[in-house]
């Protein structure tokens, strides 16, 4: 079976590993592409850093920072002190020594001419994805970087994602969120055709807004989803209305749409088959989508929680299949 999955950051990541422990269970020859959101990258200290794909690369590939969600185990930052004691900025994106390791290797990769695709299969390659049967795709080779408008009254400043998302916690309401490059931006080798040739289309529980919702703002993406013949399903980020971690809320009240599951699955609406949701969600209905409840808390709590979401959601996936 050959799966494609959108994916951000941690949401993102704890799910493929706990669908790839499902599939190794029940279909192991499966295959997942995963399609991961570019938009979060940001360029430091002469460094590319991509947040999404570094947390995707760490956590299938065994080397994540589990309590944190994103960057390494046994992390030091002996570097960053250094880049501190200089004056050097901005201080308030932690880079770890080990971290540095794949920006530097990155970014070197990337100066000699080498497409963002290449880079990552690279990387992949040494975090042992491929032995997983796990393809990790940047959803465009093209550079793009997501702002963030703040709404400060009269002013209209734009921020970095991460300065808004780590240096301002979401705590400044943001009027909206602009994607620099995106209309120039062509999806990445391999994309399009595997949402086209996907068995199943999966949503995890990423945010809505700034994570799947900037990979559908890819060229071609929303509409090789709405002319999926393959069942698109989808795992709620909200229970009862609240994010389980991150600024979903925040996110969602930036765009004007009310943090709720069944909002949410509003903006896949013209794509999206079946929807997973908590127990607590049950009452949860949206025109044109199944919706299932999970058979406990739709918490991604370990691998083996995580395994079962992913079961539950694969067999909806079934039962929607047009
Ligand atoms: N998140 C923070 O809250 N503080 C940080 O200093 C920080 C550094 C960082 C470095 C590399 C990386 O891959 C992720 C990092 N994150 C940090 C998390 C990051 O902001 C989020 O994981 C995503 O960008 C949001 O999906």
């Amino acid at each position: 079976m050959r799966i494609t999955a959108l994916a951000g950051g941690v949401g993102g990541a704890r799910f493929i590993r706990g669908l790839r422990a499902h599939l190794d269970r029940v279909s192991p020859e499966s295959e997942i592409t995963v399609i991961a959101n570019t938009g979060d990258d940001i360029s430091l200290f002469g460094l590319r850093v991509c947040p999404d794909v570094d947390t995707l690369l760490y956590t299938l590939g065994g080397g994540i920072d589990e309590e944190q969600g994103w960057g390494r185990a046994d992390e030091s930052t002996r570097v960053q002190g250094e880049l501190e004691a200089y004056g050097a900025l901005p201080q308030w994106f932690t880079l770890g020594d080990l971290d540095l390791g794949t920006h530097i290797v990155r970014s070197q990769w990337l100066a000699q001419g080498q497409t963002a695709s290449e880079v990552t299969a690279r990387l992949a390659a040494r975090w042992g994805l491929p032995e997983q049967r796990i393809r990790l795709l940047p959803m465009t080779d093209t550079p793009v970087e997501t702002h963030v408008v703040l709404d400060e009254g009269e002013t209209q400043r734009a921020v970095h994602f991460q300065e808004w998302w780590v240096r301002l916690r979401a705590e400044v309401p943001a009027s909206r969120f602009v994607v620099a490059g995106l209309d120039r931006a062509a999806a990445a080798p391999g994309v399009l055709d595997a949402l086209r040739d996907a068995d199943v289309i999966v949503l995890p529980p990423s945010n809505p807004v700034v994570s799947i919702g900037i990979i559908l703002g890819v060229p071609g993406v929303r509409d090789a989803l709405r002319g999926s013949t393959a069942p698109v399903v989808g795992v709620s980020p909200l229970i009862s209305g609240r994010p389980v971690r991150g600024h979903a809320d925040a996110c969602l009240a930036a765009i004007g749409v009310d943090s709720t599951s069944a909002a949410v699955a509003g903006l896949y609406a013209d794509f999206l088959d079946g929807w997973l949701v908590d127990p607590a969600d049950a009452s949860v209905r949206v025109r044109g989508v199944e919706t299932a409840v999970h058979g406990g808390p739709l918490l991604m709590t370990d691998v083996d929680a995580t395994a079962a979401i992913a079961a539950d959601l694969l067999a909806l996936a079934e039962r929607v299949r047009r």
